[in-house]
């Protein structure tokens, strides 16, 4: 079976954590959409790490790690981070696969993707200006450049051709890339080459190969089912599937191969980057949030908007994703507040309660309404168990997975591999 690991809020929820746990129940972990947008963040051994786009198992020797045909791949990105990983001896060259259907970004995707925003002013995305959404647009567009390009001889034509596509709209956007547009691509065509040594294969063949031979695979989404392009907040969303879905096109299996749907969330929320966010705290407690829970972008540095747990939008989430295990994150930061507040449904211009997750969020009136409950006031860094949390805790964790419907199977207390009770 593929296990889907993904967020259920605007990313951020700590998968990169997750899937180092579970890693080792399973023998591939896999993306299967976005790109260097993300940011997956590991803490293990003092050291902590950061991954961009290739997966968190890559970590651990005896897993095979699987870049899907869903992402879209930066090879200048890719090169750095495989440096990066120099120190660890890590055997890249056999844990790594990565898909000849994967999309590749090319360094005018990038200032594209920086032209668009600064046409939108005001109302730009928000977008961390990786190119993601640009690239995506070529793909659909059918006429992007993908990884298995990278072997043919005619790459460097195709190439052009895609650049002069580029530069006719950059033009027209008069974003100026004689400047920057050479440096970029002597570094891309190094970058691509080096990409050459890895494996570079059908990866749908690898991964069914290896479901039929009983072996366990996990699809590690990246950012979070709120920025989904189909049923996020649109148009505040980043261009591919998070849900699981986006892991059946994404790496090429049946949506019958699907096991569990691991749902990873906040005890509070973020948010970077526009759009709407009806729990969003702009006072000092949201300030307090920040900074405990050290919310500033992994990928670009921005400082995360912070808020309150929302459940209409988290309910939303389960649903579209078919969560079947909820994974709570970062319930440690929530320490230092006497109250904690949980938003249980939306109250609308015309005064009405509704659960859901409305259409027109971005420009309806929604006014949160809060459930309060007594904050622990603890240091959770003692507790192992879940028999002994704080009585404040275990009530709050209660009522969270009574109108969640399901149990949360793990709840973590801190940065750490360690800092992690699991409930059985
Ligand atoms: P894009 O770049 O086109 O995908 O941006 C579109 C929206 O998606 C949001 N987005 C993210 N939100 C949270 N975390 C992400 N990854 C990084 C991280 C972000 C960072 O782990 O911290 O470092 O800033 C991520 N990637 C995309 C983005 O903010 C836009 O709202
Ligand atoms: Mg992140």
């Amino acid at each position: 079976m593929v296990d889907v690991l993904l967020g259920l809020q605007w990313g951020d929820e700590g998968k990169g954590k997750i899937v180092d746990v579970l890693a080792p129940q399973y023998q591939v972990v896999a993306r299967f959409q976005g790109g260097p947008n993300a940011g997956h963040t590991l803490e293990f051994e003092g050291f902590k790490h950061v991954l961009h786009q290739i997966p968190s198992g890559i970590f651990r020797n005896d897993i095979q790690n699987i870049i899907g045909n869903g992402v879209v791949l930066d090879p200048i990105v890719f090169k750095r981070e495989i440096d990066g990983l120099a120190k660890f001896n890590l055997h890249l060259q056999q844990n790594l696969l990565i898909s000849k259907k994967a999309s590749i970004i090319i360094p005018t995707h990038r200032l594209l993707d920086a032209a668009y925003e600064q046409a939108k002013g005001a109302s730009k995305i928000g977008s961390t200006l990786r190119g993601i959404g640009p690239t995506y647009q070529d793909k659909v567009a059918r006429q992007g450049l993908r990884v298995g390009d990278i072997l043919s001889a005619n790459f460097r034509k195709k190439y052009d051709q895609l650049v002069a596509t580029h530069k006719t709209i950059l033009d027209h956007h008069q974003f100026d890339y004689q400047l920057v547009l050479p440096q970029a691509e002597e570094e891309f065509f190094a970058a691509v080459d080096f990409m050459k040594q890895f494996q570079l294969t059908d990866s749908e063949y690898a991964i069914n190969n290896a479901l039929k031979a009983g072996q366990k695979v996990l699809a590690e989404g990246a950012q979070g089912s709120l920025l989904d392009i189909d049923f996020g907040s649109y148009p505040f969303v980043t261009s591919s599937n998070t849900m699981t879905a986006g892991a059946c096109t994404g790496l090429g299996v049946a949506p019958r191969q699907i096991g569990d749907v691991y749902g990873i969330f906040k005890a509070y929320c973020t948010r970077v980057g526009s759009g709407p966010f009806p729990t969003e705290l702009l006072d000092d407690e949201g300030e307090r949030m920040r900074q405990e829970g050290r919310e500033f972008g992994s990928t670009t540095g921005r400082p995360r908007r912070c808020g309150w747990l929302d459940l209409p939008a988290l309910k939303y989430a389960i649903l579209i994703n078919g969560v079947s295990q909820l994974v709570m994150m970062k319930v440690d930061v929530l320490n230092i507040f006497e109250t904690i507040k949980v938003c249980t449904h939306y109250r609308l211009a015309d005064g009405t309660l509704t659960e859901q997750f409305p259409y027109d969020l971005c420009d309806a009136d929604v006014t949160p309404v809060y459930k309060e409950f007594r904050g622990w006031q603890t240091a959770l860094t003692d507790f192992h168990s879940f028999d002994e949390v704080p009585a404040e805790l275990a009530n709050y964790i209660g009522f969270l997975e009574e109108s969640l419907g399901l149990p949360i199977s793990f709840i973590s207390t801190g940065p750490d591999r360690e800092a992690i009770i699991h409930r059985e």
